[in-house]
């Protein structure tokens, strides 16, 4: 174990190089922890080879002693998440009117980063693909010292005030007395808390559009939800939102996909973010800020400080400053994702923060929650936590105190010791506070520029397109009608109804309640989009208010200005034996050039025919794991697939999950015998389905690609008649 290294001069690899020191790797001769060679590791030590254990065996004491306190407790939130190293850099030094941090000035430097992404409610080992708010946690280990943004997938939050934090968490978990439901807001607690308050409805839209079931990490958008302060040389303060753009595009599952995903496969996110780091194919999000003077403050019809609003695109655009890249992953779980230790107040000189009464808990909280879970003040100096700029002061002991402090001088000022280490002035580093002016009665109680809960609701409700406006009643008739109690049921439906009444009138037919405001409706569609459901919504908008005079904004919906790209996209090729190698070699190979990857599902592992290899099989694998499926041809293949069910599943559930379809040659044949049968070309095409006889395998391939790209295809005819 080592102590921190002293070297200023630092670069992306610094981190890397900081933990390499405390990494051990396996040698040939097993030893005990105080390095005693071990002669038998499978056999206790007994009086006897019948008789009983003796006390003295001191190997075998060790062994279970370490395993006995392998847990440490797990997050109170966000327990469940997955984490990678990269690094961050600037585009130019544009940002030195605003910020004297470098890590946003100096495009010199690459500031190595481990980021852990993470839901909130489930406990550690609960699914990926619950419906839930994703943390998105960068830590900076800036030459300043560590920089964190812990911030989520979301702008906004729940609550406007610290103090409410532990009931809408305990509402939010499993209820207390039966442990039920895990990794689940589709219960009684949570939505009896909600009902009663309000504030919580614009993060609500949120938590219910298709934002909560990301597709995978490196295609969530990231915010640090609270205003923060940038202050640059002259001392001079701004406003500013940090967001997290993703280069691949935001891109979602469907419900149905996420709970049959949690199922087959619950590390999906996990899994997809180890993979994709593993293949080169390195997750890229660029930094974006919003900044706005005191002076623009003072004119917005809403609050900055309050953490249930965002400063809306079409007011404050968002600048791109520069690139957060993943590029290593961890060696060790425990070790790395589950012992780091994000806190708000790890900022530096340049960053400080607002009087946002969720921050200001929050500054409280993260100090105190890392002594719980990780049991001793001296938890910043495990690897993945401590900085790679130099530590010197002299805080002593504690449990585990790793660094050996020499000396005799462990306080200041002194003279024994040339009164070392001691205070840096600002002009040299020194952190100091940004002097904000504060003057006022201590009171409990909000300001009144907090108290409009619904404008942005209704913002953000206005900027979806119909399709995801229909995703999120969806979500709310899903998750109400799982609520036992009626009147828990009824209340939401109230709060609803002041967003938007045919919403409210949609969620009110599913829960089997009249239609508020006498709205008509359509028939609830069970787990398919339904089309008279989708068109009922699509001129469904409502006045807003407390955001700036805008109707709808930028930078809220989804399925608009996303970047269309193959890049990720992982493609199911349906095979059995006999499969014509040559159209599954021409899509796999223009998939890998696209930066996508195709991956032959079989009825068995191994060789399909000569070439053709299956990686996967019908029973270990399920569509929902895949954006895309592709039938090639080779008549004895598809003749097995036509025997299978599996198959048939594979194909239309893709078909009602809205994912791109190719086939070609007797493949050809084997789709049209599924859902889409029915469809003619020009639907096809429409609907991102591309088939083609032999002859056209590289049109195929090529019309393939671009319907990739757009990722889904909402609206297909005849979704709910579907049977998958
Ligand atoms: Fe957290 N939150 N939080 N939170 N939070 C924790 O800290 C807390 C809030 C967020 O990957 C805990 O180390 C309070 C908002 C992330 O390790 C704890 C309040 C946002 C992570 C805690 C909030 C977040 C946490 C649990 C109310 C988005 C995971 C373990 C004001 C901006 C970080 C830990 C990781 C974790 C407290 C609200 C994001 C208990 C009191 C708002 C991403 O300290």
């Amino acid at each position: 174990m080592t102590t921190q290294p002293d070297q200023a001069t630092v670069d992306a690899q610094s981190k890397d190089q900081d933990l390499a020191q405390a990494t051990v790797e396996p040698k040939p001769e097993l030893t005990d922890n105080l390095g005693h060679r071990i002669g038998d590791d499978q056999n206790s030590l007994r009086a006897g080879v019948r008789g009983p254990t003796l006390l003295e065996d001191f190997h075998f004491r060790e062994k279970i002693h370490h395993f006995d306190h392998e847990r440490i407790p797990e997050r109170v939130v966000h327990a469940r998440g997955a984490g990678a190293h990269g690094y961050f850099q600037v585009y130019d030094s544009s940002m030195d009117q605003y910020t004297m941090a470098p890590v946003l000035t100096d495009p010199a430097r690459r500031t190595p980063v481990f980021v852990r992404f993470s839901t909130v409610v489930g406990f550690r080992g609960s699914a990926d693909t619950a419906r839930d708010v994703r943390g998105f946690a960068v830590k900076f280990y800036t030459e300043e010292g560590i920089w964190d943004i812990v911030g989520n997938n979301m702008p906004v939050f729940f609550i406007q005030d610290a103090i409410k934090f532990p009931d809408l968490i305990h509402a939010a978990k499993p209820e207390p007395d039966r442990e039920i439901p895990q990794a689940a807001t589709a219960h009684d607690t949570f939505w009896d808390y909600i009902g009663q308050t309000p504030e919580a409805m614009h993060m609500i839209m949120w938590a219910m559009s298709d934002r909560a079931i990301p597709r995978a990490f490196p295609m969530m958008e990231g915010f640090g939800v609270h205003t923060f302060r940038l202050v640059n040389a002259q001392g001079q303060s701004h406003y500013v939102k940090f967001h997290w753009k993703p280069v691949l595009g935001v891109h979602s599952l469907v419900w149905d996909e996420a709970q049959k995903i949690a199922g087959k496969d619950p590390d999906f996110h996990r899994r997809g973010l180890a993979e994709a780091i593993a293949q080169g194919a390195y997750p890229e999000w660029e930094m974006g800020v919003q900044i706005i003077s005191e002076d623009e403050e003072a004119k917005l019809d809403f609050d900055i400080l309050d953490a249930t609003k965002i400063i809306p695109e079409d007011l404050v655009p968002v600048r791109r400053i520069g690139k957060l890249t993943l590029n290593r992953n961890p060696d060790n779980y425990f070790s790395e994702t589950e012992q780091v230790a994000f806190m708000t107040t790890n900022v530096v000189p340049g960053i400080d923060f607002t009087d946002d009464p969720l921050l200001q808990g929050r500054n409280f909280s993260y100090l105190d929650t890392q002594l719980s879970r990780l049991g001793s003040p001296n938890w910043p100096q495990l690897p993945i936590n401590r900085p790679i700029a130099p530590v010197s002061n002299n805080q002593r002991d504690g449990h585990m105190r790793v660094t050996v402090d020499p000396g005799r001088v462990a306080y200041e000022p002194n003279g024994l010791q040339g009164n070392i280490p001691t205070d840096v002035p600002a002009a040299r580093g020194g952190f100091v506070s940004y002097p904000e002016q504060v003057s006022g009665p201590k009171v409990r109680q909000r300001a009144d520029t907090f108290s409009d809960h619904y404008g942005q609701a209704r913002l953000f409700w206005n900027s979806m397109t119909s399709v995801e406006r229909e995703h999120i009643t969806k979500a709310l008739q899903f998750e109400l009608s799982k609520c036992d109690t009626r009147d828990v049921r009824v209340r939401m439906l109230g709060h609803l109804r002041r967003i938007n009444e045919v919403l409210a009138a949609q969620v009110a037919r599913e829960l089997g309640e009249a239609a508020p405001g006498g709205q008509t409706t359509a028939m609830p569609s069970g787990t398919s989009d339904s089309a008279e459901e989708t068109a009922a919504l699509a001129q469904a908008t409502s006045p807003t208010t407390a955001s700036g005079g805008l109707q709808r904004t930028a930078g809220l919906s989804m399925e608009e200005g996303q970047p269309e790209t193959p890049k990720g996209r992982k493609v199911a090729i349906l095979a059995a034996d006999g499969v014509a190698t040559e159209q599954v070699d021409a899509l796999k190979q223009a998939l890998k050039d696209a930066g996508a990857q195709g991956v032959v599902v079989g009825p068995h592992l191994g060789s399909l025919c000569d070439g053709v290899e299956a990686t996967m099989t019908l029973a270990n694998t399920s569509s929902v794991l895949f954006d895309a499926v592709y039938v090639p041809g080779g008549a004895p293949s598809v003749q097995m697939l036509m025997r299978k069910g599996d198959a048939r599943v594979f194909v239309d559930e893709a078909y009602k999950h809205g994912k791109p379809i190719a086939a070609v040659a007797e493949g050809a044949d084997f789709v049209t015998t599924s859902a889409i049968g029915h469809m003619d070309a020009q639907q096809l095409a429409q609907h991102g389905i591309v088939v083609g006889q032999g002859r056209d395998l590289q049109d195929v391939v090529a019309r393939f690609l671009p319907a990739i790209a757009r990722h889904r295809y909402w609206g297909r005819p005849r979704l709910e008649q579907t049977p998958a």
